[in-house]
């Protein structure tokens, strides 16, 4: 096996230049670069956003950015590793963090990429997803998946913060990134439609065996119905083993959206947790609790609310900091497209 496939200046500059004249280049060259052997070229860092960091810029932009003209108001969470410009937290996720003011209104769109929200801090937010009122507390996923109109709106006092994930870098990689403008959505179900109907873990509205199913059912986890169950699931995990609950789509078992993946943690008191190395790239939200990130050989201290970015075949190690309190983490990651792609691999 050779690593050392010839170089573009070995060859003459004539023919490199007649190559591209016509639009052509070798490809033996970068063929290692590009393939390279045992493990993926990498560019993406272990980088930990502090919200402590983020959060008064967030606010500075609540002043220098209305939402009538912004439409949405973020800062996003970029890469450095993957160069700030190209607004990745990872090559496959988009990562932002949004300001909502009381009373404010971010009108009504849908587009290709999709897109869920995780609620950082504030009350009083809501989000319209086809017809379906849905209140956001701290914790909450909210999915607004592709071609589905959505709209935000603040009821409460003080500023509401949530942190954006989106496909937005694969989508807009594969030049199919667009969104519709629409007018406000007359909402069409109760409050807590989703939890009401599919709230319950092991059982499904019967209705759902027969008729035709929807894509998306479920359109808000709340996060204290996923900690009673994290915590449930922690009675009954052996120590060392992650206490993990995916989100699924409650009708199939499986991903609720076919690009990104979702789950939640929690590190027990003191916990240890070393994860298995995966394929995937993925970024962690901090929802409650501190401790420290080891991946890669980077360490990072976390705190309530931070977020950090794990990059393909990385190796992870979380610490609860606290031997008191269990920590909870929610993790967004390229899983179900990979698995999708057939090269989503677990190395134990
Ligand atoms: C979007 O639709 C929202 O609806 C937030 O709140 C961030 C970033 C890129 C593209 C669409 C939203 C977004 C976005």
């Amino acid at each position: 096996m050779s690593s050392d496939l010839g170089r573009i200046e070995d060859l003459p500059t004539e023919y490199v230049a007649a190559l591209r004249e016509n639009n052509t280049l070798p490809l033996w060259p970068s063929l290692r670069a590009m393939l390279p052997h045992g493990i993926p070229a990498r560019s993406t860092q272990p980088v930990l956003w502090r919200y402590k960091d983020v959060r008064p810029n967030l606010m500075r932009a609540g002043d220098l950015a209305p939402i009538e003209k912004a439409e949405r108001r973020v800062l996003v969470l970029c890469n450095p590793g993957l160069g700030l410009d190209t607004m990745r937290a990872t090559p496959t996720i988009y990562i932002g963090m949004q300001l909502i003011l009381p009373g404010e209104v971010a009108p009504n769109h849908r587009h290709t990429p999709s897109a869920v929200r995780v609620v950082v801090e504030g009350n009083g937010g809501f989000t319209v997803v086809n017809g379906e009122k849905l209140p956001m507390e701290k914790g909450d996923l909210i999915l607004t998946p592709p071609g589905l109109w959505h709209e935000h709106g603040h009821e409460g006092q003080g500023p509401v913060i949530w942190l954006d994930a989106l496909d937005l870098p694969l989508i807009y990689g594969m030049e199919a990134s667009y969104s519709m403008e629409g007018p406000s959505q007359a909402i069409t179900k109760p409050i807590g439609f989703g939890p009401a109907r599919f709230g319950q873990g092991g059982v499904v509205p019967y209705r759902s065996l027969d008729a035709a199913r929807e894509r998306f059912p479920m359109l808000r986890f709340p996060w204290k119905d996923v900690k009673l169950a994290l915590n449930q699931l922690a009675k009954v995990t052996p120590l060392g083993e992650p206490v993990q609950l995916a989100y699924v789509n409650p009708e199939t078992g499986r991903e609720c959206l076919s690009t990104l993946g979702f789950s939640a943690i929690q590190l027990r008191p003191g916990e240890e947790l070393k994860f298995p190395k995966r394929s995937a790239s993925a970024v962690v939200h901090v929802v409650e609790g501190a401790g420290t990130a080891l991946v890669d050989g980077v360490e990072n201290r976390f705190e309530e609310t931070d977020t950090f970015a794990v990059p393909t075949h990385s190796n992870v190690q979380i610490v609860n900091a606290s031997n008191q309190s269990p920590a909870y983490l929610f993790m967004v990651d390229d899983a179900p497209l990979q698995r999708k792609l057939g090269i989503y691999q677990v190395f134990d």
